[in-house]
């Protein structure tokens, strides 16, 4: 396991690299260019700012979060083909860099949705929250209204360049079903895949958060069996997934150990957070600590680790504690002690594994 941090960049993010740097066992940055819209190539001289500040830290680039996929490559409209060839020539320039891993996501419109963005737990923390009645029931030219009028109203994650655009990509998809979407998924697929290959970068995708579809439109990374069907689209170790466990532990039935061992060998990259579930379908972002949430961390980082896993993590939201201002999930504190539940799982099973005693002894470090 390989332990990455997300960076969202020199002014776009309260975290340093600095701070990065000493939480234990981190090794490299999970980035991306925020500001270059989706279905642009990305340049060349920012790709190069960005490791010049990382290589400063010693940290690396492997893990690029996201390179955005363009509406109209969803869409399978015919415009796509501009786009993938610009989503290939990234390809190419960030492993110029040592990219190894871009995660991305296939979600119609928006990416992931929350509610409350600063949702009260107990403990006096916020934290990431779901009300389900809240959206769910919304009709989605409501929503369009809401997020035109208000531009609060958008979650982090969001681009401006397709909320500009609602009202005509909810035109637009309303002749797009699920089908439609699998199959312009694979097209997409079919033009990438061997370009990451030839460039060794492992293409992972993230699944749906939360995974059912949301506002009429469809999703599909929902669960083990659409996950199965979307690695055998393009059979290929560099056809993978970001096996996200808060996204797909919002749904019960997602059983994340048994994909953890079904898929292992497909997933370049783990993010790993903990998620309370309630009876009527609210949800909220917690500790990562298993006996905070409803999905068992420590079973998961126990599969990753009988399976082998030799891919990047990274803590994935945490909760906003200790004053911290920062970004909605994404503050230093929470995820690094995340981090350190995650390591200290991680080490326990090791040396289990590898029979060390209980008393291990090796009193002077090197100088
Ligand atoms: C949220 C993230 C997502 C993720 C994208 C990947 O915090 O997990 O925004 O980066 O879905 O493309």
């Amino acid at each position: 396991m390989k332990m990455v941090f997300r960076w969202y960049g020199e002014g776009n993010d309260t975290v340093t690299l600095q701070q990065i740097k000493q939480i234990p066992g981190v090794e490299g940055i999970v980035w991306a260019l925020h500001d270059v819209p989706a279905g642009e190539e990305w340049p060349m001289d920012k790709i190069l700012a960005y490791k010049k500040q990382a290589d400063e830290y010693g940290l690396h680039l492997e893990v690029v979060e996201s390179v955005n996929v363009h509406e109209d490559i969803k869409l399978g409209l015919p415009t796509r083909d501009r786009y993938i060839e610009n989503y290939k020539r990234t390809i190419e320039k960030v492993a110029k860099v040592g990219a190894k891993v871009i995660c991305y996501n296939f979600m119609p419109v928006f990416d992931w949705i929350r509610t409350d963005l600063h949702k009260r737990l107990e403990d006096g923390s916020t934290a990431l929250f779901y009300e389900k009645a809240k959206v769910e029931d919304m009709d989605p030219m409501e929503l369009v209204r809401k997020i035109n009028e208000n531009p609060e109203f958008t979650m982090p994650g969001w681009e401006p360049e397709r909320m500009g655009r609602l009202t005509e990509l909810f035109e637009a998809y309303k002749q797009v079903t699920e089908e439609d979407l699998w199959r312009n998924l694979h097209y997409f697929l079919e033009q990438i895949i061997p370009v990451a290959e030839a460039n060794g970068v492992k293409m992972a995708i993230h699944p749906d958060d939360p995974p059912w579809p949301m506002f009429g439109l469809p999703r599909i990374v929902t669960c083990r069996d659409n996950i199965r069907r979307l690695l055998k689209l393009v059979d290929s170790p560099y056809n993978g997934v970001t096996l996200c466990s808060g996204s797909l532990g919002v749904n019960p039935d997602n059983d994340i150990v048994a994909m953890i061992k079904e898929f292992a060998g497909r997933i370049p990259f783990a993010h790993i957070r903990n998620v309370r579930l309630y009876a009527n379908g609210d949800f909220i972002e917690t500790s990562h600590r298993s006996a905070d949430g409803s999905v068992d961390i420590c079973g998961i980082v126990q599969a990753y680790h009988e399976t082998g896993f030799t891919g990047y993590a990274r803590p994935d939201h945490g909760r906003h504690i200790w004053d911290e201002q920062c970004r909605p999930g994404y503050g230093l504190y929470d995820r690094a002690l995340g981090i350190m539940y995650l390591w200290g799982i991680w080490d326990s099973m090791e040396r289990l594994k590898t029979g060390t005693p209980l008393n291990r002894r090796e009193p002077y470090a090197a100088h």
